[in-house]
């Protein structure tokens, strides 16, 4: 038998006079995670967390080091400071980050094992390790330092997506919003495993990226944005930061030039892309619709091919947005040769395709992906052209859409979205004729129209983003309103921690 020395049996009787006095949680299967893992097995005692405790990274990644640093400053809020260092082996005591294939998870699992002395996050690649941290992150109780000892309840959670896209839409262009503002956004979609930004890029009221071929793209279409304000855009150089940002946080970065409607901005920019060589004026309402490139001018295609070089050397990922919505005022023949040159341009340049549903109605390139917004015959003739589908139901997914008649912002053209119609969905059962082998993923777009900066922004974003994460991550079996209605119930506290202006919306028991 092994000899119990003294200290541990101190130590073990403080932990169970912790628990005994319900100051301490040690069943991990209490925990609200959101998004929710695949299992949780609770091992009923506690690891305790201490200004002594070192994060032990796995030698040989760079990502690993990074996800690592996240969590030294975020531990680091608690205990004042933490230490990070590389190791060949593994430690015995500690938190320990390491890459470990394992085919039961997948590409994106990961394994936290919390053990009395020894905190284990294996990931498959680096993005499981970052998801097992901000999981072991939402073990840690809100607002607490190590005045009073502090201890995370032991076990293991063994996790992985239901989707490989998960992501969310900023519309930086009806109002722009500045570099920091999007790295909050980032940080948001980071907290819930999310691991796709789509940021929409130009519109009628503003062309927000520099491209350094058609310079007065942001000399004159940044000027403005909804209501006349200032709007922006970012240099290159501000945009390949927040690249690396949101890759620092396993985010992917999908970028979206609208066209051939949409594009004001760019059309008071430059008199030739329009079909009568008259520049317009720059536009700052709100309607949707009334403008188009002109699909049978070559210099469009030279514009198109310029810009979408520049953009595709700033982009380390996989995907170029086209936009292609609403193009009203472009015939249907033209629409449909325009939407079949631009997929032509992207491929050249070695990416793949997104473009919001209408696009359906040109011929797709192979690898083409149509995002589902609003029309089903648009989304399922693309599936029949053997495009794959990204979710993005206005209905139930639109972050701009207000929860009730009462919401201070947001439109309801698509209707309202209480709290839980946008929970209570299944992405691979809403669209007859659209099943899981079809979807890549769900993003919740925001659209900035009645929103101009984050402040604004989080009170469409929370508490809804945590539901489409959980619907991007978590089995549909395993989801129910009832029990995340209480799960989401305890990260209002998070959320103010986190100066999030958040709608208390009255279907959740929020805690006080
Ligand atoms: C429709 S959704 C649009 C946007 C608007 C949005 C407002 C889509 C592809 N087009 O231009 O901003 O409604 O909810």
């Amino acid at each position: 038998m092994k000899k119990i020395t003294v200290s541990a049996l101190v130590a073990a009787l403080f932990v169970l006079f912790q628990a005994c006095s319900e100051k301490i949680e040690t069943d991990l299967t209490k925990t609200a995670f959101i998004p929710k893992p695949v299992s949780i097995a609770a091992t009923g005692t506690a690891f305790e967390i201490k200004k002594s405790t070192v994060i032990y990274v796995q030698e040989g990644s760079e990502q690993l080091l990074h996800t690592a640093g996240i969590l030294a400053a975020e531990i680091g809020k608690v205990t004042g400071q933490t230490r990070v260092q590389t190791v060949s082996e593994a430690p015995s005591k500690g938190i320990y980050l390491a890459i470990q294939e394992n085919d039961d998870l997948g590409k994106e699992g990961y394994e936290l094992n919390i053990g009395k002395k020894l905190i284990t996050i294996t990931g498959t690649n680096a993005a499981g390790c970052f998801y097992g941290v901000q999981t072991l992150l939402q073990t840690l109780p809100v607002n607490t330092s190590l005045e009073e000892p502090l201890y995370l309840a032991t076990g293991t959670v063994r996790d992985y997506p239901e989707y490989g896209y998960r992501g969310a839409m900023l519309d930086v262009a009806r109002h722009f919003f500045t570099l920091e503002e999007v790295k909050q956004y980032i940080d948001f979609l980071a907290l819930y495993k999310m691991n796709a930004l789509h940021l929409h890029l130009s519109d009628d009221q503003g062309w927000r990226i520099e491209i350094k071929s058609w310079p007065k793209l942001t000399e004159i279409g940044a000027q403005t944005e909804v209501g006349g304000g200032e709007g922006g855009f970012y240099t290159q150089e501000e945009y390949k930061e927040l690249v690396q940002y949101a890759a620092d946080r396993q985010i992917m970065i999908v970028p979206e030039i609208d066209m051939p409607g949409h594009t004001n901005a760019a059309l008071a920019s430059y008199a030739e892309l329009n079909c009568d060589g008259k520049a317009r004026d720059l536009y700052t309402g709100t309607e949707v619709g009334f403008s188009t490139l002109c699909t049978d001018k070559e210099v469009t295609y030279e514009f198109i091919d310029d810009v979408l070089r520049e953009l595709v050397a700033l982009t380390p990922g996989d995907y170029i947005h086209i936009g292609g919505d609403e193009s009203h005022v472009t015939a249907h023949d033209d629409y449909v040769y325009f939407v079949n040159r631009v997929q032509k341009i992207v491929g050249k340049y070695g990416k793949k395709v997104i473009g919001w549903d209408e696009i359906a109605n040109a011929e797709l390139v192979d690898d083409a992906t149509v995002q589902f917004w609003a029309d089903v015959k648009n989304t399922t003739m693309g599936v029949e052209k053997g495009a794959k589908v990204l979710m993005s139901p206005a209905a139930r997914a639109y972050l701009d859409m207000q929860y009730d008649s009462t919401s201070q912002y947001g439109l309801h053209w698509a209707g309202y979205i209480e709290v839980d119609h946008g929970y209570n969905w299944d992405p691979a059962t809403l669209v007859e004729g659209v099943t899981k082998e079809n979807i890549i993923g769900i993003e919740a777009p925001l659209w900035s129209e009645t929103v101009s900066n984050i402040d604004e922004a989080e009170y469409l974003v929370f508490p809804r983003l945590p539901g489409y994460a959980e619907i991007g991550w978590t089995a549909p079996v395993e989801r129910n309103w009832e029990a995340y209605k209480t799960r989401l119930a305890k990260h209002g506290k998070r959320f103010e921690a986190l100066g999030i202006d958040y709608y208390k919306s009255k279907l959740v028991p929020w805690e006080e």
